[in-house]
């Protein structure tokens, strides 16, 4: 498959540091064969070497030729506890789950409400190719080869109202096919939302496949939503409503855990999550630490969103 890049993702002042990167990892990678350090101290002695000005600093999160994370580590590490809250628990238990038919209903503040099937969404608006980060809250991340098309679209169609200025996300609630909703471990469905123009980014989209394929059901199939810039959490699996509201909603991490996880969770290495540092992470698959970048290094293309806002306030 073709994959797009966004030329405008990374700065060119990154692209330097990847030699500085490189030698870096030989110098670990050397030492590690000697015995010196063993894998668990790695991503310890990394940060350390950032933090001392013994080496040059941390490669950042977004650099221009990220490779792909595999397929494999794309559809066997994943969160979602619809299915259990190990990371091996989707690909184990979301097989089951009946993706075809499926339909996605939108509502609310708008002029044209509607009930669509996923697969009149996709023959509908054309599919676009996006390679895009995610990072996940807990500090890791990945590199995903996604196709959908913008939410954007959807919600044009849709036609809002001038007082909708948000937009609400629900996952199935099925505890038949999705084993996880019979234990209480969030207030299911599993529910999100943005703020309006959130939604509308051309950055904001409806995922049906990744890697060329139709989404795998531990990815969330069969739509999901993908906001690159914001914490793994705020991107909703399994989508059945998308409802246009005027006040800000509820979501089911916010219920669980309003002092950890806010509305906005802009990734932001400068804003710690309570329990941990948010200034670094792992991608999956590499050895060592990346250091985060604030909108997940989208800064560029969503800041002016959030300009003049409180970045520590409105977390
Ligand atoms: N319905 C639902 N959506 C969800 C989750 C979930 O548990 N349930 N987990 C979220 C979290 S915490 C992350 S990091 C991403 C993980 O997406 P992935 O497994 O495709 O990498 O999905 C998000 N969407
Ligand atoms: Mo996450």
């Amino acid at each position: 498959m073709m994959i797009i890049r966004n030329k405008e993702d990374i700065p060119s002042s990154e692209i330097t540091e990847e030699k500085v990167y490189l030698d870096r990892r030989a110098f670990f990678k050397k030492a590690a064969s000697l015995g010196l350090i063993v894998p668990g101290m790695a991503a310890k002695l990394v940060q350390a070497s950032g933090i001392f000005g013994l080496f040059p600093p941390l490669k950042p999160a977004a650099m221009p030729h990220d490779p792909l994370t595999s397929f494999h580590d794309i559809t066997h590490y994943n969160n979602f506890y619809e299915f259990g809250t190990n990371k091996s628990d989707p690909s184990k238990y979301s097989g089951a789950l009946s993706t075809n038919p499926w339909q996605v209903k939108i509502d609310g503040l708008v002029r044209r409400p509607g009930v669509y099937s996923v697969n009149d969404l996709i023959h509908k608006y054309p599919q676009q190719d996006r390679v895009y980060r995610l990072r996940c809250v807990e500090a890791w991340s990945m590199v995903i080869p996604w196709s959908g098309f913008p939410l954007g679209s959807l919600l044009k169609q849709a036609d809002p109202l001038g007082h909708a200025h948000f937009v609400e996300f629900w996952t199935l609630y099925d505890p038949k096919q999705m084993p996880g909703q019979r234990v209480p471990v969030l207030d299911w469905p599993y529910r999100e939302g943005l703020r309006l123009d959130e939604a509308m980014h051309p950055l904001t989209i409806l995922a049906t496949g990744l890697y060329g394929k139709p989404l795998p059901n531990q990815d969330g199939a069969p739509i999901r939503l993908v906001v690159p810039w914001k914490y793994g959490f705020k991107s909703i699996k399994s989508i059945v409503r998308i409802r246009l509201v005027e006040h800000m909603p509820q979501t089911s991490w916010q219920m669980a855990a309003p002092d950890e996880y806010g509305f906005y969770s802009n990734v932001n290495p400068k804003v710690n999550h309570p329990r941990w540092s948010q200034a670094t992470e792992r991608r999956i698959g590499e050895w060592g630490l990346r250091r985060t970048l604030l909108f997940n290094g989208y800064a560029n293309q969503v800041g002016s969103l959030y300009s003049g806002m409180n970045l520590r306030k409105n977390f």
